[in-house]
């Protein structure tokens, strides 16, 4: 593989901005960051209770219980935020992080080469470095996806530990915080009801990106 295909993959890129070649590889992305972690982690808690509560959930039964992985899970650390829907995680017992690229969304671009930042985007990739720098974490396996994508990045739910041993589904709160919109990639996945129910829920509420950003 050329090193200019590999950048790409540690730097989130869309699947298919890839395709745009070696001439365009220049990095537009300059990050905008604010104090506003705390808020939007507080907004994203309050919008997911709401969705919790929304009467048309697909699956009401999963939605109103306290969420778990249904899947294989690795635990690890995140070492590194690259953007509001990659990062890299050190899963324990391995000497090395990998780079893992989150099942079922995606947010705006901040780091791809060639492309200018998108609206929302800072704030997408801010929303991940509060809840997931350094955090410790269940990456949750989803069979339907394959291990990998084609970037070799791990695909993975992202569950976030607290101290007491809560988890919270990361792709989940991304979605219901406006900050990721629900994108299936190539099969139907584990959590495909939840996260589509979760974007109806934001984009009717205009919540985040729903009322922040030309559509
Ligand atoms: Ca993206």
């Amino acid at each position: 593989m050329r090193a200019g295909a590999v950048d790409i993959a540690l730097h989130g890129i869309d699947e298919w901005a890839a395709e745009i070649g070696p001439g365009l590889l220049i990095y537009g992305g300059v990050m905008v960051w604010g104090n506003t972690g705390a808020a939007l982690v507080a907004i994203a808690g309050a919008a997911l209770a709401l969705t919790a509560c929304s009467a048309d959930s697909p699956d009401q039964s999963r939605v109103d219980q306290e969420l778990s992985p249904q899947g294989p899970t690795l635990s690890g650390s995140v070492v590194r935020v690259v953007d509001g829907d990659t990062v890299r995680v050190l899963v324990d017992g391995q000497g090395e992080d990998v780079s893992v690229r989150l099942i079922g969304i995606d947010t705006p671009e901040t780091v791809a080469p060639g492309r200018p930042v998108e609206c929302f985007g800072p704030e997408a990739s801010e929303f991940a470095e509060q809840l997931l720098d350094g955090a410790r974490v269940l990456l949750e396996l989803d069979p339907t996806q394959g291990e990998t994508d084609r970037y070799d990045r791990t695909l993975a739910y992202v569950w976030v530990e607290s101290p007491t041993g809560e988890l919270t589904l990361f792709n989940l709160a991304a979605i219901t915080g406006g900050y990721a919109e629900e994108v299936t990639y190539a099969a139907d996945y584990a959590w495909q009801a939840e996260f589509i129910a979760a974007d109806r829920a934001a984009r009717e509420a205009g919540v985040g990106r729903w009322s922040a950003c030309p559509t």
